[in-house]
């Protein structure tokens, strides 16, 4: 056992045999059970959990912090679903308020960053009823001829089901199919919460957790990657994102194939559950370091600045977070359109290293494998 860390870390005298039996068993790379993982959300103080979760994110990424130049393509927010945690989507019916983008604007988007830099495209939307599956493999042969070393990362689990099936096609089939057009990996939507209970009183018509398991199991044994998302601060209880995480954990195990854990803060602008108060920051640290800490088999934990804010997203940076999501323009309307702090959220490089590096970690920006692109560690950036 490791104990000259564990009383560099901590005073166990006043923690509970409890919570320094999981402290042991982190500090010596054992994993944590379920009813563990709770204790720390019920009983683990900010300090505690950050001290725990920062050990763990040193000893697989250094001081590293991650980011990567990527931009996102937003086809539309027209959707078949009634999510009611969503502020962003319209029904067909309301589509004057939507936008749907033709494959040209697609296109000309990610023509309009020829020249930069960018290593992904993001593109993720609402499931348009018109939108189909050869629609859209028909867009990523297009941007795969236009700019071929741009890596692809798009559709959530919840987008391709509803290609598939309206497809008439098997979940294999039809990921084939997306693959061998360009699509390179997935992004981690659509998980939410995985208890069924609950995901049936916030988006109980969309696919299942079973299902959108199925998917990301079918794109790993087709060798491409994915990550994994968990929408929380919101009517879950701590028990279901354990839950949610030991299904991504025990999945991880077989396949290998999630390249980082994203959780989502809910916020409650303008949607059918805007009575339902969001959590505060505390609370949304505390969850980076229990994801941090849960998930041993994950190798990164992302904090998604857009959502959360500069601020918040620095500080997680000592809550087991190792990865800050892009820079360049992030055009998501996801969370502006749900109240999120950033209204246009747009970060230079030389920003993201200073946040980075005032954080007191090592900027690096990487590709959407963390293939590293560029060590930023000793770098005076101009803008
Ligand atoms: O699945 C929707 C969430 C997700 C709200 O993989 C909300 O790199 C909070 O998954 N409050 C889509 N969250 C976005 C997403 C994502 C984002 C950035 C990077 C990656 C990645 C994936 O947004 C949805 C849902 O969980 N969401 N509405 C809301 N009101
Ligand atoms: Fe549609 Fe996604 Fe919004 Fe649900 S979260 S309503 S699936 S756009």
């Amino acid at each position: 056992m490791n104990t000259n860390a564990l009383s560099y870390l901590f005073d166990d005298s006043s923690l509970s045999p409890k919570l320094v039996l999981i402290a042991r068993k982190v500090l010596n790379e054992e994993r944590i059970s379920k009813d563990e993982g709770l204790l720390l959300y019920e009983e683990g103080e900010p300090g505690f959990l950050g001290a725990l979760a920062n050990h763990v994110r040193e000893r697989k990424n250094g001081k590293v912090t991650y980011f990567n130049r990527n931009f996102h393509v937003e086809p539309t927010n027209i959707c078949v679903f009634s999510c009611n945690f969503c502020s962003y989507s319209r029904l067909l019916k309301q589509k004057e308020e939507g936008w749907e983008l033709t494959a040209e604007q697609i296109l000309d988007k990610v023509k309009s960053y020829d020249g930069q830099p960018v290593t992904e495209v993001h593109i993720v939307g609402g499931v348009h009823p018109k939108m189909d599956l050869y629609y859209f493999a028909d867009i990523l042969k297009q941007i795969k001829s236009h700019r071929p070393e741009l890596h692809i990362k798009g559709f959530t689990a919840v987008e391709l089901h509803y290609m598939f099936r309206k497809a008439k096609l098997s979940m294999e089939e039809g990921m084939k199919i997306m693959h061998e057009a360009g699509l390179d990996s997935l992004p981690g939507g659509g998980a939410e919460i995985f208890d069924e209970e609950i995901r049936n009183i916030i988006c109980n018509d969309k696919c299942t957790s079973e299902e959108w398991l199925e998917i990301h199991r079918i794109a790993h044994s087709l060798g491409m990657h994915s990550n994994a998302t968990m929408l929380y601060g919101h009517i879950e209880n701590y028990s279901h994102r354990i839950d949610h995480m030991d299904r991504l954990r025990t999945m991880q195990d077989g396949t290998g194939g999630f390249n980082t854990f994203i959780p989502l803060k809910f916020r409650n602008g303008d949607n059918a559950m805007s009575d339902v108060p969001e959590v505060s920051v505390v609370e949304d640290l505390k969850n980076y370091a229990v994801s941090r800490i849960f998930l041993d088999n994950f190798n990164h934990i992302k904090a998604y600045w857009p959502m959360i804010g500069r601020s918040t997203a620095q500080l997680s940076m000592a809550f087991g977070v190792d990865d800050l999501d892009g820079t360049i323009d992030d055009t998501t309307k996801i969370y502006s359109m749900a109240g999120a702090e950033e209204q246009n959220p747009s970060l230079t490089t030389s920003q993201l290293v200073e946040l980075i590096k005032q954080g007191g970690r090592t900027p690096v920006e990487r590709d959407t494998l963390y293939n590293v692109v560029t060590d930023y560690s000793e770098s005076v950036l101009e803008n």
